[in-house]
């Protein structure tokens, strides 16, 4: 990401809170099973949405964080249900987000299965990116989203991802992988997330090499934008360049 767009250049104001958005910002949900390509075809998405301020919020950031005695048995904690979630601090999240205000997003580490102390800053933006596993779930987080997508890949090609992913970056052996994939994510996979799908206005065959899909999605969104410019929703600036916070 350039300098130039993470640069938000102010041009003319006309007044007082300048920036402040005055329409409420375009939310997109992106859920689907584990490495379907969620998060790539959420940065696709984000690279053609030039004109936008856009922002991506992982649900995997509000993992609850594991008690002591959880952890003596991480094993046989199912981390794919959603009660692993901190879902009503997500709505928070979202809904300040929605009316404009900035929050702070926890940051979650997959090692040691803890938020950690510091979190993320995340200012207001023209369009809200929520993915995750299970976004799609609860109708009150479903019912903040303008836009539903399902990104809808093999499993024999997530779970060879998986594998790949939490070897290489979560610090797992593969058996461990092959465990927790049995016992918990397949079946909450079935339980959980495909039946989500039915509420998705849109689902994407293959993920992040699905070039098509994102083009229409891009162009929808684009569309919403262009009837109502950046100027009517920003009406005392008078030019923003993009702010990315990925
Ligand atoms: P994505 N997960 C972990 O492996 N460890 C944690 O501490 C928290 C979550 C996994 C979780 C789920 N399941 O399948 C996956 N397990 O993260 C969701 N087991 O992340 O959508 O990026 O695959
Ligand atoms: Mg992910």
């Amino acid at each position: 990401m350039s300098d130039r767009m993470k640069e938000q250049l102010l041009m003319k104001s006309n007044g007082s809170d300048a920036g402040v958005p005055l329409k409420q910002p375009f939310v997109i949900g992106v859920a689907g099973g584990t490495a379907s390509g969620k998060t790539t075809v959420c940065k696709m998405i984000i690279s053609q949405l030039h004109d936008q301020r856009v922002v991506l919020i992982h649900q995997d950031s509000f993992y609850h964080t594991l008690s002591e005695d959880k952890l003596q048995k991480v094993s046989k904690y199912n981390f794919d249900h959603p009660d692993a979630f901190n879902t009503e601090l997500l709505l928070s999240c979202m809904h300040k987000l929605k009316r404009g205000e900035e929050v702070n997003i926890p940051n979650y580490d997959f090692k040691t299965h803890r938020s950690t102390e510091s979190s993320r800053k995340v200012n207001p933006s023209d369009v809200i990116i929520l993915e995750g596993i299970l976004v799609l779930h609860d109708h009150r987080v479903r019912d903040l989203m303008n836009m539903k997508i399902f990104v809808d890949t093999d499993s024999d090609v997530r779970l060879a991802r998986r594998i790949q992913r939490d070897t290489l970056e979560r610090g797992r052996n593969i058996q461990n992988v092959l465990d927790q994939y049995a016992r918990f994510v397949k079946p909450s996979f079935e339980e959980f997330i495909l039946p989500s799908k039915k509420f998705a206005d849109i689902i994407i065959p293959r993920g992040g090499d699905n070039d098509v899909a994102i083009d229409l999605i891009v162009q929808h969104i684009c569309t919403k934008f262009g009837q109502h410019d950046l100027c009517k929703i920003y009406p005392n600036v008078f030019v923003i360049f993009s702010t990315f916070q990925i």
